[in-house]
């Protein structure tokens, strides 16, 4: 197997795109692959949220069209917090529709992702139009995109030639695209970043009623050799969310660890 290459050391790669440089350097500052996914139906109960996990994430990842009173004050709270604590906002929108419109799902509509989300993410179904669109509205606010490489829910349609299918978008779009949401590692290159949903602690739960699969942090990162932890309802639904995440960010870290030694 290929050696592991530290987060900060492939910040430095000349291949890497700005903003994944960016992450892959505050992760290695702040000792964190973990992305607390941020599923609250309330702004401010959101940004409480952010505020106190804010210094243990690289990543926060929101889904505003569950928010029942969005509002561009609330864009502009979570940018703040997010310079405050250094992270980076990640609206999982998964858009997945032609060009044409994924550029104005993404610019304007009630809310004006690209003007406050560093990060979005694209199902590559439609072809590479979809991220043609969005490159047009993001890359000029340098902002980046990942491709769903393959999804955590039970029965996806999303199989082993699809998933090579993506990675080939990903390598043809590289001046946007920066990596993948991936249960596993699915790009050898160094700039690619993997980013890994359906993880909770496997002791506690393996799913939900609804096709949820979960894998354990250290499955994630060790195992599967991905590169950052997405976490929901494990730190959510814990009734003590601070504490909840300092033990995935733990879990998270130690895995990446284990996995420099040669
Ligand atoms: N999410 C997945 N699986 C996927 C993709 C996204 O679970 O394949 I792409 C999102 C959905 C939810 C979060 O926002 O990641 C996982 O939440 P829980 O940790 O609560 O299951």
């Amino acid at each position: 197997m290929e050696e592991e290459r530290s987060y900060g050391d492939r910040a430095q790669d000349k291949s890497t795109h700005p903003l994944a440089a960016q992450l892959l350097k505050l992760m290695e500052e702040k000792r964190t692959n973990l992305c607390v996914s941020a599923d609250l139906t309330g702004c401010e109960e959101l940004l409480q949220l952010a505020d106190s996990l804010g210094p243990q994430i690289c990543l926060l990842k929101t889904h505003v069209d569950i928010l029942q009173d969005f509002n561009p004050d609330f864009a502009k709270s979570l940018e703040d917090l997010a310079l405050k604590h250094n992270f980076l906002i990640f609206e999982d929108r998964k858009f997945a529709d032609i060009g044409n419109i994924v550029k104005q799902q993404y610019e304007g509509g009630l809310h004006h992702i690209s003007s406050w989300s560093h990060i979005v993410n694209a199902h590559a179904m439609p072809g590479p139009g979809v991220v043609k669109g969005l490159s047009e509205v993001g890359r000029p606010l340098n902002r980046g995109c990942l491709l769903i490489a393959n999804m955590s829910s039970q029965g996806s349609l999303a199989t082993e030639d699809y998933t090579q299918a993506v990675v080939k978008m990903a390598e043809d779009h590289s001046d946007f695209v920066f990596g993948f949401i991936s249960g596993r590692k699915v790009s050898d290159k160094p700039g690619f970043l993997h980013m890994t949903p359906g993880v909770k602690m496997q002791s506690r739960v393996s799913g939900d009623h609804l096709g949820q699969q979960y894998s354990d942090p250290h499955d994630v990162i060790f195992n599967k050799r991905s590169d950052i932890i997405i976490v929901g309802r494990g730190i959510l639904e814990a009734s003590d969310r601070v504490k909840a995440a300092a033990e995935y960010r733990k879990a998270g870290w130690d895995a990446y660890v284990k996995k420099l030694v040669p």
